[in-house]
Order: C-alpha cells, then sequence, then structure tokens
C-alpha cells in the first residue's frame, strides 16, 4: 500500500491505493457487502458503473451455502458471482458468534449450527484459511472471536488472548500455502484487533497483532452497540499503534458521519451492510440526510431522490414514483433505493478521498456535517 498523509493539522486521514490481484483500489475506500455471493439487489454491471472495485463476502454464509467446493470448482468467488473486480472475504468470526445459536467455543475454535439447517460444523483457524484459499478473495481476514458488549471485561481479555493464538495460526497456513489462493493469485491476510472498549487491551492487541507479518490490521469488536464518542476515541487511540504503510480497516461501519470521523483518525477501509439493508426498508441517504419513502409526505412529491445526486436512478426517478413502487411492493423499489444509496456512499468516499488530497477535509467534514442531519425526523 502506497499512503499520502493530510497536511492538516489535527487529520491524521490519509489517500492510498491498494494493489490487489483484481483491481487498484484507492482508499479510503467503502466496501459494499455481498454476503451470499452477491450485493443484495444489484448486478455486478451496476456495482461495476457506480464505480465499486473492491466488494465484501463471508466465510460462515458461503460455507454453509453453497459450499466453498462448489466455490473452487467454478474457479472461485470472483467466476462464481461473476464479478471482475477485488474481494475480501470476512472470517465467519463476527457471523458465527452473532448468527448462530447454539455454539461452543474451545481452544482449536468454535462448534455451531447452521442456521439454515441445524447441521453441525466446525470452524478452527485453519479451517477458515483453508476456505478463504478455496473462494480465492484478494484480501481474507485471520479468524477472530468478537463478543458481544454485554460480556466482562475479563471475557473480553480471555476472547482477545484466544484471538492472538488464532491469528498466529491463520498466517502460519497462509504462509505454508505460499500465501496463495487454490486458484493460484496471492491472497493479503488482516490481522484483527480486538479488545473491547478497553484501551489497555487495545493497546495490547495492537502490538501483538502488528508484530506478526499481516498485510493489514482491522479494528474488529466495535460497532457492537457502544456509543459513537466510546468508539472514536477507541479508534484513534487504536490506530497510534498501527503501522502507518500498512491499511487499516474499520469493520461494520457506518454511517456517513461515522465514516468521516474514522477516516480523519487515519482508517482506510469500511463496510457495512446500512446502504443496502436500509434500501429494502425505503430508506434513502441524501445530502440532508435519511428519508423514508413510505412517507406520506413524499406521495406527490416529483423531484429526485437526491437533487444534489447524479446517479441513474436520480437522473431519471421521482420520490413519487419510488414511494409508489414501495407501497406496491414492486421489486424495483429496493433495487433503485439500494443503487442510489451504493452511487451516495461512493461518492462520499471519493469527496472524502479529494479533500484529503487537496488539504480541505476539515472544512468538508464540517459542512457535510451541518447539512447532514442525524437525528430521526
Ligand atoms: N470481526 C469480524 N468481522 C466483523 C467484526 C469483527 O469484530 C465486526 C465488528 N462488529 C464486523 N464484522 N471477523
Ligand atoms: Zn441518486
Amino acid at each position: 500500500m502506497i499512503t499520502s498523509p493530510s497536511r492538516e493539522e489535527g487529520v491524521l486521514g490519509r489517500c492510498g491505493l491498494l494493489y490487489l490481484p483484481h483491481a487498484t483500489v484507492e482508499t479510503p475506500v467503502f466496501m459494499p457487502v455481498g454476503t451470499q455471493a452477491t450485493v443484495k439487489a444489484m448486478t455486478p454491471d451496476e456495482l461495476e458503473e457506480i464505480g465499486f472495485g473492491l466488494i465484501l463476502g463471508n466465510v460462515y454464509h458461503l460455507h454453509l451455502r453453497p459450499g466453498e467446493q462448489l466455490i473452487a470448482r467454478a474457479g472461485g468467488l470472483h467466476r462464481f458471482e461473476g464479478w471482475s473486480g477485488a474481494l475480501l472475504t470476512d472470517s465467519g468470526g463476527y457471523q458465527v458468534f452473532s448468527l448462530s445459536g447454539l455454539r461452543r467455543i474451545g481452544e482449536e475454535g468454535v462448534e455451531f449450527q447452521s442456521h439454515i439447517d441445524g447441521s453441525r460444523h466446525l470452524f478452527t483457524p485453519q479451517i477458515v484459511i483453508e476456505i478463504e484459499r478455496q473462494l480465492g478473495a484478494d484480501i481474507i481476514m485471520a479468524f477472530d472471536e468478537c463478543p458481544a458488549s454485554t460480556v466482562s471485561e475479563e471475557y473480553i481479555r480471555q476472547a482477545m488472548e484466544r484471538t492472538h493464538r488464532w491469528a498466529k495460526i491463520c498466517l502460519e497456513e497462509h504462509i505454508r500455502h505460499g500465501r496463495m489462493a487454490v486458484g493460484g493469485w496471492p491472497q493479503a491476510l488482516f490481522g484483527i484487533v480486538q479488545g473491547g472498549i478497553s484501551y489497555e487491551l487495545r493497546a495490547e492487541s495492537a502490538r501483538v497483532l502488528t508484530e506478526l507479518d499481516f498485510d493489514g490490521f482491522a479494528i474488529g469488536g466495535l460497532a457492537v452497540g457502544e456509543e459513537a464518542a466510546v468508539r472514536n476515541e477507541i479508534v484513534a487511540w487504536t490506530v497510534r499503534f498501527l503501522p502507518e504503510n500498512k491499511p487499516r480497516y474499520l469493520m461494520g461501519v457506518g454511517t456517513p458521519v461515522d465514516i468521516l470521523e474514522a477516516v480523519r483518525r487515519g482508517v482506510d477501509m469500511f463496510d457495512c451492510v446500512l446502504p443496502t439493508r436500509n434500501a429494502r426498508n425505503a430508506q434513502a441517504f441524501i445530502s440532508e440526510g435519511v428519508i423514508n419513502l413510505r412517507n406520506a409526505r413524499y406521495e406527490q412529491d416529483f423531484t429526485p431522490l437526491d437533487p444534489k445526486c447524479e446517479c441513474r436512478v436520480c437522473r431519471r426517478h421521482t420520490r413519487a414514483y419510488i414511494r409508489h413502487l414501495f407501497k406496491a411492493k414492486e421489486i424495483l423499489g429496493p433495487r433503485l433505493v439500494t443503487y442510489h444509496n451504493l452511487a451516495f456512499y461512493h461518492r462520499l468516499m471519493r469527496s472524502i478521498r479529494h479533500h484529503l488530497r487537496e488539504g480541505t477535509f476539515e472544512v468538508f467534514y464540517k459542512s457535510f456535517r451541518s447539512t447532514y442531519q442525524t437525528e430521526e425526523e
């Protein structure tokens, strides 16, 4: 990764380039979530048209269905889903702990039951790396444990220490296979810093993991219900222990304001279901905040979703029409809002990169915050 730090006082954000086998990606970057080998409601052509070069997939879901063997037979996840850009797979260290009801955590790994058919499965660091090699994403994540925010600090420590032991095993496996996917191209492996909202644990986790030869570092274990101010502080603190020359990825974050706050503190990569999930709920991200198209006030509103947006949806359709689609339960409704929301996030990241380069991030950040309403109406 090549990075150029901002010249602005108090702004730790930086612009960079990720050289990946399937794409070169500009950072700061937002990655749409494509859990089940699809970014819900979007075709790869549409994602490409918006400008995305890197999207997410999930080990947990793809292992359960259709299985990594089938995907490897198709030539890997890129070919299977018809995506010509780059991919990152999340290791399941979050889904196993949040989705599966029955699970048993041991030193070797986690036994869990499928949320689909109740079948029993085992994830160990070795198994997860093997699944990720079969899937063949450009960036793969180490197997970690993301504990709920409700557990004790003692448990957070135990989970963190186990995550460190698993991280070492993941890296050994990765190196043993020449850092290569089954398909024959190189993969980057990221370690995941845990430690809840404890400064002491975060520092320890970052120190332990950065001594290992990972290609990048994620900050996990946040966006699990803590207050935004607490999260921002922990992000700022953790970034201080991460190397300048490697990408930093804040997992599962967030709203446009969350992303701006984290970029300002030196984070390069983001993923979140908000733009896609909220779209299916008739919620559109626009310059002034979030609007819900089901609201009666849009019944005769013949303006675009976001008058400031130049996406394909905003050039052609009105709020009134899209509201009608949702009321009539037409499949086009979720598709149009998903397209627009992803275009909004993509444009946000492009503006962020532009203002970091120009040395005007702080002005942009303040003006965005003053027009964008975070409160519900
Ligand atoms: N670990 C992994 N994936 C994640 C997280 C994590 O901590 C989060 C944070 N809530 C989102 N996705 N492996
Ligand atoms: Zn739009």
